[in-house]
């Protein structure tokens, strides 16, 4: 989704860049024209490459709002925006001067023209900064195909999640015995029949309000709330995910309660712990594995079959 965007050059980079060109024209005026221009340019460049937020599927739009700031990179990008009419301004304002001042004065108006085109980009150093780092944080974000049948796997932390994806798609997920190993929204696909699935593996979640709920929770929320697909809730029953089942049957009721999904709820770790009343897998194992995969593949024609008779019955 955000793989676009491009590289946001320093204050540094971007006057060296101007000055570099300037350097190269015949006289006075064709410095500053040239060396405004650039650095005009490039910003409302790079303005326009950062998307309209409000624009955004409102999963992309909560998930940068989660991990930069929405508000954040707008304040950032608005003043790029004054930036560059200033420096468009100086510019104008400093051609004009040059038009009614003798050969030897240009060089002054040049000069001072260059400095206040400096101070200008040294005010807007940390948007530059910061609006990098944003875009370098945007373009590990997962794309996510509306389009596809999709599962996304949800639980509390350390129940197996990661484990799953990597047992039945190519995805490579961080696996391990801690909880909240999973810090963001991944993506995973398989194929069957020529069908191509995706699989979205999520952070855990604990069963408290959303108001409690930290950054990395909030992120599996986003997923939760705004794809569509059906979900595939997993139970850690040994406990060894250190919570409590009773915690995570909780968390299961409550999901029920809000989501629109169909909702597959299975138990994990059946190599240490059994728990009959729900399907059973290992993603140790492999035990079950398949078999909850068939059960998902179902549910997802099922739930093709039930929005497509939903859309014929809708007069066009
Ligand atoms: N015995 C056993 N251990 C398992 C099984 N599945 C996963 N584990 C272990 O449980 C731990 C957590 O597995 P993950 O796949 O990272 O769990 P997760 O739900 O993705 O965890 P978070 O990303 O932290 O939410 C790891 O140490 C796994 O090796 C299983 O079926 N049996
Ligand atoms: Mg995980």
């Amino acid at each position: 989704m955000f793989e676009q965007l491009p590289t946001v050059p320093t204050s540094q980079e971007l006057l060296d860049k101007a000055f570099r060109r300037a350097a190269r024209a015949e006289d006075n005026e064709s410095m500053v024209r040239n060396a405004g221009n650039i650095i005009s340019d490039n910003i409302s460049n790079l303005i326009r490459k950062f998307p309209s937020f409000d624009n955004l599927p409102p999963f992309y739009r909560e998930m940068a709002d989660i991990i930069v700031g929405v508000d954040a990179m707008r304040i950032s990008l608005s003043r790029l925006d004054w930036a560059s009419n200033q420096v468009r301004l100086i510019t104008r304002e400093s051609m004009g001067k040059m038009k009614h001042s003798r050969t030897q004065d240009t060089m002054s108006v040049r000069k001072a023209a260059f400095g206040r085109i400096s101070s200008v980009m040294r005010s807007i150093e940390k948007d530059l900064l910061f609006l990098n780092d944003a875009r370098n944080m945007l373009r590990q974000m997962p794309t996510i195909d509306p389009a596809l049948p999709t599962v996304l796997i949800a639980g509390y932390p350390n129940v197996g999640k990661s484990s799953f994806i990597a047992r039945v798609t190519g995805a490579r997920p961080e696996i391990a015995s801690y909880p909240f190993t999973t810090r963001g929204v991944y993506v995973g696909h398989f194929y069957r029949d020529d069908l191509k699935y995706q699989v979205v593996d999520t952070p855990g979640l604990l069963d408290r309000p959303d108001e409690e709920r930290n950054d990395i929770e909030r992120q599996a929320m986003a997923a939760l709330n705004h794809l569509p697909g059906v979900i595939l809730f997993i139970l850690d029953p040994s406990e060894h995910c250190g919570y409590p089942l009773q915690s995570q049957l909780r968390l299961a009721e409550d999901m029920k309660s809000w989501t629109r999904l169909p909702l597959l709820v299975v138990a994990n770790k059946t190599d240490i712990k059994r728990y009959e009343e729900v399907p059973e897998m290992s993603t140790e194992t492999g035990q079950g594995v398949n078999e909850v995969q068939e059960k998902l593949i179902s549910l997802l024609a099922a739930e093709r079959a039930r929005l497509k008779s939903e859309e014929a019955e809708q007069p066009a």
